[in-house]
């Protein structure tokens, strides 16, 4: 209720570019230095977008480097891997780390080309049945299947360490459908992706910490963990009026600079957030709204258990031409 007023109160005032610079200004910034080494240059996608010493991920191998970042909500009892989304050269490190952190889940929030730019290399097997190779690590990734929605896409993998024949199932939530510029028009379709994702459990597993990434792994990433680790925490706190959505915020961008991009993303997990407590404080028929409101029956699916699903429901890519650095 209290962030309800919040989020009204700057609306009618035309607030949110200046709550948005006034959250940036207490923010702090932490060395890079591991991102400005020479080595490390080409494994950057921006040069303005750099992880902190303190909080990035290593790679166990020679050279550690990555262009991610842990990002915790202690008292959410959340902890997230924020990247970048891979480049050619750094797809198989990012499998490396997935491997290495035992994650379970890779969710992906922008698409490979956005205002006709390729903001990401097609990492990930694009059908059924294929493998792809990254020989420089030693691990293989499959898709054993996929289920296709009108705006996500989830692909079931397996990853093979090449050299001891171990393998490990990840599933990689493709949400297809955030703008080029921007947020989501409505929470609808992000909140059913969002609890679709929690409902897999990749994102409490004890074991493991959830891989999330866009373009920069900083705009809608940050978006992502702010609403996911704000609704756990207000599902948690006996007060919920004292959850400050600006303080969580700048609490995330210790870990990682500059989550949330624009003050329109700010704003919408104010929307996401107050719409996502409905559901959770026990509004069930909620659910069924978002569902409709996102044509979610209108289209093909099946469930998926332990068992590959059907052949035949793979999804064709128009443009293959984008898809030329995927090795096999
Ligand atoms: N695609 C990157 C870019 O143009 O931003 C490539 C790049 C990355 C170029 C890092 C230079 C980089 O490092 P530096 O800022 O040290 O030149
Ligand atoms: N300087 C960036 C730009 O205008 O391109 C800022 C920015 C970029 C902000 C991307 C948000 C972005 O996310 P999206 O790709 O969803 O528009
Ligand atoms: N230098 C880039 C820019 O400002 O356009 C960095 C950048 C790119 C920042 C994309 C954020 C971006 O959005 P996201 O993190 O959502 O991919």
């Amino acid at each position: 209720v209290a962030i309800e007023r919040e989020l009204h109160g700057l609306d009618i005032s035309n607030g949110w570019p200046q709550a948005f610079l006034e959250m940036a200004d207490l923010c702090h910034d932490y060395p890079y230095r591991a991102a400005r080494a020479w080595e490390n240059r080409a494994r950057n996608r921006y040069r303005d977008v750099s992880p902190y010493d303190h909080s990035r991920v290593h790679l166990m191998v020679n050279n550690d480097y990555i262009n991610a970042n842990f990002v915790v909500v202690e008292e959410a009892q959340r902890r997230y891997i924020l990247t970048q989304g891979p480049l050619p050269n750094t797809s198989g490190h990012f499998w490396l780390m997935v491997w290495q952190q035992n994650s379970r889940g890779v969710i992906m929030l922008n698409r490979l080309v956005e205002k006709e730019t390729v903001k990401c290399s097609q990492y990930w097997p694009l059908c059924q049945g294929q493998v792809v190779f990254f020989e420089e690590v030693g691990i293989s990734v499959q898709m054993l299947g996929e289920e296709v929605k009108p705006y996500y896409e989830v692909h079931y993998l397996r990853l093979e360490n090449m050299m001891t024949g171990e393998s490990k199932a990840v599933s990689h939530f493709h949400y297809t459908s955030w703008p080029d510029f921007g947020v989501p028009e409505s929470p609808a379709s992000f909140l059913a992706f969002l609890f679709m994702v929690r409902e897999s459990g990749s994102l409490n597993d004890e074991q493991s910490t959830v891989v999330i990434h866009c373009s920069a792994g900083i705009g809608r990433s940050g978006t992502f963990a702010l609403i996911d680790s704000c609704l756990v925490l207000l599902e948690k706190r006996e007060n919920r009026f004292s959850l400050n959505i600006r303080q969580a915020l700048v609490n995330l961008r210790k870990y990682r600079m500059g989550l949330i991009q624009t003050p329109e993303q700010l704003r919408f997990s104010y929307v996401a957030i107050v719409e996502g407590a409905k559901y959770l404080m026990g509004d069930q028929s909620i659910r069924k709204k978002w569902k409709a409101l996102t044509q979610e029956d209108h289209c093909r699916s099946y469930s998926f258990d332990s068992s590959p699903p059907p052949s035949g429901i793979t999804k064709k890519y128009d443009d293959e031409s984008d898809y030329s650095d995927l090795a096999t």
